[in-house]
């Protein structure tokens, strides 16, 4: 049959979730463009999304399970493989017990609706408590934050950037990661909107980014400082009486206290921020008609991420901004995974890791301590690993560390669709189907964005002959790794747990939909695969939506106030020094898709940008090769001489650095760059557990090896 055919389908590379328009000739993908009808995304896309049907067809790209035989794969059936899996589970966990089995979770799973519905379960079979994820080199402070103070560690409020006046934007770069915890497709209109209604962007950050320069204002701020500043707006709304909470708080006596200490001129001593202008923003935000704070990996990963994504929601809380129309609001998903118990409301501390002692939090473990626990001797040693959709030698801090680590485990299994720098040291790797192959339905991203939509979007292409889903994959390792195990489930918990894993991914978000309050079935999102509108996001909605059981605002919890002190008694930082922080570009995503040339052609942008002051000061001319060292590590790499990075600030993409020996990226390890990650440092961490990325103390100097021609830039 030959033809041209149309389908809907929907981009899951990052959070703006954008519906596509897929044209397909014989079908192959020969056409992606954005949908206009969407009513999310409007018919947005970057590209990225075009990308999608490179990452189909990449050659590189594994299509059957493979077995490593010394330095070669072989490929193997999926019996065989799974079988293989199970053994090298079962065989770590009957001769170690259960916590000799750890688990890393990538970033894709929250992007794919089968690893999100099967993956979960999958996981509690284990009972280790070696579970690791992207989400403590990344969100994890907030989710802190927001089990503490609302009783729930996804009821996270959205910036309601669609009616605000005021966008204050601290460590984020929407217009080249088109937003995150903050779903937010085409920043760029939605901004130009801000802008013709007279409303303003106010951008803090030690990169003149490109949401910096699209800003009405940018304002330098040094690195891992930010806790300083905003703690110094909480001081001035205090100190101005400017405060206007909400009824449903408390703790407000304790978090006026602990701000006093954190004045404006202190703050500019910390952070290089004229005590002067941060009054003047506090002033402003306070005033604005609908004011919305917002504050992402900036100061996520950062050695006071819990302290910052706190001191935000105050100071949305203490302006009357949470739960205001322009403000911050809580979104209406129609299936609401947070309301409807399908996530649990969060812990910390009811674990703690072997051999630093650091505490879980909502049941995982810092991702930084994973290499210690792989290499220290001992009762609950980790001896296998099982990565799904994750690359933590790439993305986690000393991830060189790791990667020697993991060649010293006696069993490893990845789920992933590429022989990379993490996946290499596997045994077997088990490739699912990728995005175009499967059924979608966003249960993560409806929930954390700017506009309440619902939309499914079935498999555009079907699967290639034999492949497996990700959630085939994990029911059928669970199913043979418990037949394995000599401490099986109770006989109870493993019924119930096998009904729920033959449920499909789809047929569960039926059911789900019905559960909801919205009306909108499974049937109707099949009639309209555009999606369906579901309004703006709703004011007014608490305290009763408050998932906390007193329906109150915890605004001074212990945990939070505690770490202040630790904020105290930072000394300065060293005059002349350099910290390095990380960057990303619209055309990169993470440390994938880095072997297609749409999205890598063009400008080189691996390299180390830094300031033309401090290139000068060590007498290093614009191009050269120069050799950045930290506690941790060091790696070579051209500089390029920029007045975007702050005095005293170096910048690396993230993601880069593919030559690694046996990593099967055919494109990719021609690209220049290296691993940020092969810098930063296991040892600095937030209170959450969070890896502190940002500040990295390090130094820079001219290579020995004569600097290669330098890559033209930008
Ligand atoms: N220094 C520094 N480090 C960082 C960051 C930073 O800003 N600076 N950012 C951090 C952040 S925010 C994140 S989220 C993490 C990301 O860290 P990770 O989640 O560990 O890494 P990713 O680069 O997202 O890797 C995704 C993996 O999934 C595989 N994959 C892709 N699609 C699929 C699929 O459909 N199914 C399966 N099974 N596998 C798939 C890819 O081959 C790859 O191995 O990195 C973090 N690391
Ligand atoms: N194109 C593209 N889009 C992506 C991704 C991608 O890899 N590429 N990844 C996706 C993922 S997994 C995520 S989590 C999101 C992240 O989304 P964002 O958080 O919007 O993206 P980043 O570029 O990491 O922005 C962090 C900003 O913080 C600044 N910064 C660094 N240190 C500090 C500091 O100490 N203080 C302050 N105030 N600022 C600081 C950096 O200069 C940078 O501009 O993007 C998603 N979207
Ligand atoms: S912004 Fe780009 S990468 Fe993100 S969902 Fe849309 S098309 Fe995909
Ligand atoms: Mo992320």
């Amino acid at each position: 049959m030959t033809g041209v055919e149309k389908k809907l389908g929907v981009c899951n590379l990052c959070e703006a979730i954008c519906g596509l328009e897929i044209t397909l000739e014989d079908g192959r993908v020969t056409g992606i463009r954005g949908n206009p009808s969407d009513p999310l995304s409007r018919g947005h896309i970057c590209p990225k999304g075009t990308a999608l049907a490179d990452v189909h067809a990449d050659p590189d790209r594994l299509r059957r399970p493979v077995r490593r035989v010394g330095d070669t794969w072989a490929e193997i059936g999926w019996d065989e493989a799974l079988d293989q899996v199970a053994d090298g589970l079962a065989r770590a966990i009957n001769d170690h017990g259960r916590d000799a089995l750890a688990i890393y979770l990538g970033n894709p799973n929250a992007h794919s609706l089968g690893s999100l519905t099967h993956g979960t379960a999958m996981l509690k079979s284990f009972r280790t408590r070696n579970k690791f994820s992207a989400t403590s080199v990344d969100q994890l402070p907030h989710q802190l934050v927001a089990h503490l103070m609302y009783g729930h560690q996804l009821f996270l409020p959205i910036p309601d950037i669609d009616r605000t006046s005021y966008f204050l934007v601290v460590g984020a770069n929407p217009m080249a990661s088109n937003g995150s915890l903050m779903t937010a497709p085409d920043f760029p209109a939605r901004l130009r909107a801000l802008d013709a209604r007279g409303g303003r962007m106010v951008v803090l950050d030690p990169r003149r980014t490109e949401t910096a320069k699209a800003a009405h204002e940018h304002v330098f701020v040094r690195p891992g400082t930010d806790a300083h500043l905003l703690l110094a707006m909480l001081h001035v709304l205090y100190d101005e009486e400017l405060v206007r909470p909400p009824g449903y708080i408390e703790g407000l006596d304790r978090v006026r206290d602990a701000v006093g200490p954190f004045t404006p001129e202190r703050a500019a001593e910390a952070t290089g921020v004229a005590a002067e202008d941060i009054r003047r923003i506090t002033r402003d935000f306070a005033a604005a008609d609908g004011a919305a704070a917002y504050g992402r990996v900036g100061v996520s990963t950062h050695p006071f991420g819990t302290v910052c994504q706190w001191a935000i929601q105050l100071l949305n809380l203490l302006t009357g901004n949470l739960d205001r129309a322009g403000g911050v609001l809580f979104t209406s998903p129609a299936i609401d995974a947070v309301g409807a118990g399908l996530i649990g409301r969060g812990h910390h501390g009811l674990w703690r890791s072997r051999v630093r002692g650091f505490p879980e939090s909502g049941g995982e473990l810092p991702v930084a301590v994973l290499r210690e626990e792989i290499e220290t001797p001992g009762e609950g040693q980790v001896r296998a690993l099982l990565t799904l959709a994750g690359n933590p030698v790439s993305s986690t801090p000393d991830g060189g560390g790791l990667d020697r680590a993991l060649a010293g485990l006696d069993f490893m299994a990845a789920v992933d669709i590429y022989v990379n720098e993490t996946t290499r040291h596997a045994d077997v790797i088990l490739p699912p189907t990728t995005a175009l192959e499967r059924d979608h339905y966003d249960l993560v991203f409806h929930l954390l964005a700017v506009r309440n939509t619902a939309r499914f979007t079935p498999a555009v292409l079907p699967p290639e002959d034999g492949a497996m889903h990700d959630w085939q994959i994990y029911r059928e390792i669970v199913r043979r790794t418990q037949q394995r195990l000599d401490a099986k489930l109770p006989l109870r918990k493993r019924l119930l747990l096998q009904t729920r894993l033959a449920v499909s991914p789809t047929r569960q978000i039926a059911l789900l939909l019905r559960r909801g309050s919205s009306g909108v079935t499974l049937r109707d999102l099949r009639r309209h695969p555009e999606g369906v509108d579901l309004g703006p996001l709703r004011a007014g909605q608490l305290p009763g939506r408050l998932p906390r059981r007193e329906k109150c605002i915890d605004a001074a919890p212990d945990l939070v106030l505690a770490d202040l002190e630790r904020l105290a008694a930072v000394p300065a930082p060293e005059p002349g020094g350099l910290v390095l922080i990380g960057r990303r570009h619209q055309r990169d995503n993470n440390s994938w898709m880095h072997n297609t040339t749409r999205l890598t052609k063009g400008r080189a942008r691996h390299q180390l940008l830094m300031h033309p002051d401090d290139l000068a000061e060590r007498g290093i001319a614009d191009g050269a090769l120069v050799e950045v060292r930290s506690r941790v590590g060091s790696v070579e790499v051209e500089v390029h001489a920029t007045d975007d990075v702050m005095r005293g600030v170096v910048s690396l993409p993230h993601g880069y650095g593919h030559r690694r020996e046996g990593v099967r990226l055919a494109q990719a390890v021609d690209l220049p760059g290296v691993s940020i990650n092969d810098l930063t440092d296991p040892e600095l961490l937030d209170v959450s557990g969070n890896a502190a990325f940002n500040g990295v103390p390090v130094e820079v100097r001219v290579s020995d090896r004569t600097a290669r021609t330098p890559d033209p830039v930008r």
